[in-house]
């Protein structure tokens, strides 16, 4: 088997590259090229995996990489993933994760026809939330110009499977953290943040909307639900999600007090970080996955945001002694 994951220098990119090794897969990663390389998340297993040039924004470095490796399977995790840089870059976020994902789906139409696909779609798409826990059929009404971006590669993906035939799959993924998200998403600013209190390296923590409600998993399992859904007979579309809900708030005050603080002493809120238009409420149905694909989360919220901490307070020591 034999495996090309867009996106794989990303968080979900990683620990898939990590669950595909173990399955005794061939991995090729797409990287964007840059003038300074920054492999990180994958330095560990950069001697099992090949990683190969090639951009969303380039249709024939995308056939190219499809024509030399051909994989059996394709995961497409790669995006402009921050909803907030999507307001700033609209156009250039609808390039990659809107028109990206009819590139790859062409460059797989023309290569191969059998080759599995995996589109990584969003809860985001729900935004506006019309029915909670949200499922595979409830309707979608984004809020962001990452949700509308990410809207369009659901359906195309939709539609090149009716079309065409492909095994095509999306994947509706609810919020999904690990120690190796970015930094500027919330759980990660926040487990940051505290550990640099709690070592005495900063005194504030700046948030934006604290009353927002996601559903929180652990990445390492989500991944596992992408690849059993190129593993079935037919292709589908799938809710992952914890089906647990929980405030910015909840996720702040668990935080500090596994170091022992009292988060109000050093949180703040700070305007810059509220959006123009907020997704308030997201909650998971993800019944259709763990009939199907036999799939359920592992990690649990209080598990996550422990594991998080610990991780940030282990870098963070470390690196000032
Ligand atoms: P991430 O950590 O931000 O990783 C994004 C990856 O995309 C990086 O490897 C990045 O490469 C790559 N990339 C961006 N633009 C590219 C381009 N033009 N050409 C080639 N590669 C490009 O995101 P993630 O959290 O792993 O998420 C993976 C996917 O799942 C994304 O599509 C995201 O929108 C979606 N998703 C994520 C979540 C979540 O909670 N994490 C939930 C639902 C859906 P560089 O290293 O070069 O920047
Ligand atoms: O961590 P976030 O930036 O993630 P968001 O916007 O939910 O998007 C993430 O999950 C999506 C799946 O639903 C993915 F598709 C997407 O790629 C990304 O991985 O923000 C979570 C919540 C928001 O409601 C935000 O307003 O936290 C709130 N928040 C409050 N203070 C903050 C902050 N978010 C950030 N990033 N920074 C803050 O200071």
């Amino acid at each position: 088997m034999r495996a090309l994951i867009t996106g794989i220098t990303g968080q979900d990119g990683s620990y898939l590259a990590e669950l595909l090794l173990d399955q005794r897969y061939e991995v090729t990663g797409m990287v964007r090229r840059s003038s300074t390389e920054s492999f990180e998340r994958v330095n560990h297993i950069k001697d099992k995996i090949s990683l190969v040039q090639a951009d969303l924004l380039d249709q024939l470095s995308i056939i190219n990489i499809i024509e030399e490796f051909r994989p059996t399977e394709v995961y497409n995790l790669a995006a402009q993933s921050f909803v907030p840089t999507s307001w700033n870059q609209p156009v250039l976020t609808g390039q990659f994760d809107a028109i990206g994902v009819t590139r790859m789906l062409e460059a797989i139409k023309l290569v191969d026809k059998k080759i599995r696909f995996y589109q990584a779609s969003s809860s985001e798409m729900f935004g506006k939330v019309k029915e909670v826990p949200q499922k595979e059929t409830t309707s979608f009404h984004p809020r962001s110009p990452y949700g509308v971006a990410k809207v369009y590669g659901h359906w195309i993906t939709v539609n090149y499977r009716e079309s065409y035939g492909l095994h095509a799959n999306s994947g509706i993924l609810f919020n999904h953290e690990s120690p190796r998200r970015g930094l500027e998403f919330v759980t990660r600013k926040i487990t940051d943040g505290v550990a640099r209190i709690k070592l005495g390296l900063s005194d504030k923590l700046a948030l934006g909307n604290l009353d927002a409600k996601r559903d929180w998993g652990f990445a390492g399992d989500y991944v596992r639900a992408m690849w059993l859904m190129l593993q079935q007979d037919e292709p589908g579309d799938y809710v992952i999600a914890t089906g647990q809900t929980h405030s910015v708030e909840q996720f702040v005050s668990l935080a500090f007090s596994h170091v022992d603080l009292d988060y109000k002493k050093y949180v703040v809120t700070d305007p810059r970080f509220v959006r123009p238009a907020e997704v308030d409420l997201l909650q998971g149905d993800a019944s259709l996955a763990k009939k199907n694909l036999g799939w359920e989360p592992r990690v649990s919220f209080e598990e996550l945001v422990k594991m998080m901490v610990d991780a940030d307070m282990e870098r963070l020591s470390s690196s000032t002694k």
